[in-house]
């Protein structure tokens, strides 16, 4: 196992205000190492020229890349060309400055969107490019898959120390919750939430609710990353999963037990369900020793604390 010593280390977030990002950053602070972090209103790492200028100058010796332009279901459906450029530039920019820079050790986050729609499941690493991507999230998987071979193209022509890390849906605080753009899980606490608060008797989920999805807290993704930048060194990428998937029906239960919603889940079926199913095999990481920490109830409940105790910016 290639330990990676992160002690003493200048360690750069890029994305460190997002979801993961900040969960990245917390877990770091139980490392001896000096964390890093820019503003996108200091260094827009769509710009080539400031993001090498940023790096060579504050000289980061590893790299989690956590900035990206993320959304649910209906933003990539109906903005491909920004999900596809923003994504597409900032991982381009960041690994490029980041070979010329020596950076020592850089970490590319990806998405399980990356996988075939029909995919068999659970979803192997090896899943990969076998077969046609989820029309609704192409734009956003492409340019993830191309920061996969962007990682492997630089590992073997200038053997740069870059892994790559799929996590799957992921959730917790800091996350999105605005309705048109975030991703189910805060959509349906927020719809849930405010549901409640009105005392309306019926809250609207988008499709039929058929469609599996597996979750992971943020926090237990971060861990994982934080373990891989410690002990991964190779070219292909690894899943971070939980092992588990919910319809999105039954996840819509969960949400309005945690809530407190006692009202009826009616369906919305002019919004699209997505793929059917993206449960990834988490048995690489699990071979490399890492597990989950928290299930996804509990997960929620937390979340939902965090959600109603004034820190969500909606
Ligand atoms: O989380 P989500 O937006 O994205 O949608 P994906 C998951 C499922 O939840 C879809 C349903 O079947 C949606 O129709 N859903 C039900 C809702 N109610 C809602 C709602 O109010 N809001 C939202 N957003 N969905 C994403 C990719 O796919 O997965 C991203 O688009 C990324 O690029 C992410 O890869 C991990 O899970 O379908």
């Amino acid at each position: 196992m290639s330990l990676y010593d992160l002690k003493g280390k200048r360690v750069w977030v890029a994305g460190h205000r997002g979801m993961v990002g900040s969960a990245i950053v917390r877990r770091l602070e139980q490392e001896d190492c000096e964390i890093l972090t820019v503003g996108r209103d200091r260094v827009d790492l769509r710009d080539q020229a400031a993001t090498a200028s940023w790096i060579a100058r504050e000289k980061p010796q590893a790299v989690f890349l956590a900035a990206a332009k993320v959304g649910g279901i209906l933003a990539n459906d109906s903005r491909p060309a920004e999900f596809l450029y923003d994504n597409l530039m900032m991982e381009a920019n960041v690994i490029d400055a980041a070979y010329r820079a020596n950076v020592e050790k850089l970490l590319f986050l990806g998405s399980s969107c990356i996988y075939p729609k029909h995919a068999e499941q659970p979803m192997s690493e090896e899943a990969l490019l076998t077969g046609p991507l989820e029309p609704t999230n192409q734009w956003y998987a492409i340019a993830k898959i191309a920061g996969i071979k962007m990682c492997q193209a630089y590992r073997k022509q200038y053997g740069c120390n870059f892994i790559s890390a799929m996590p799957t849906n992921l959730y917790g605080p800091g996350d999105n919750f605005d309705l048109d753009t975030s991703h189910v899980l805060p959509a349906l606490m927020r719809k849930a939430h405010e549901a409640k608060m009105r005392g309306d008797k019926e809250m609207v989920i988008w499709g039929t609710g058929s469609p599996l999805r597996e979750f992971l807290h943020a926090d237990d993704c971060a861990d994982a990353l934080v373990f891989l930048m410690k002990t991964y060194s190779n070219a292909e990428h690894v899943n971070v999963g939980s092992g588990t998937d919910i319809s999105i029906l039954e996840l819509a239960k969960l949400v309005c037990r945690v809530v407190g919603f006692e009202g009826d889940i009616k369906h919305d079926l002019s919004k699209p369900d997505g793929t059917p199913r993206k449960l990834m095999s988490g048995a690489k990481l699990k071979s490399l020793a890492w597990e989950p920490r928290s299930g996804l109830e509990e997960g929620v409940t937390e979340t939902y604390k965090w959600f109603i105790s004034g820190s969500n910016k909606v």
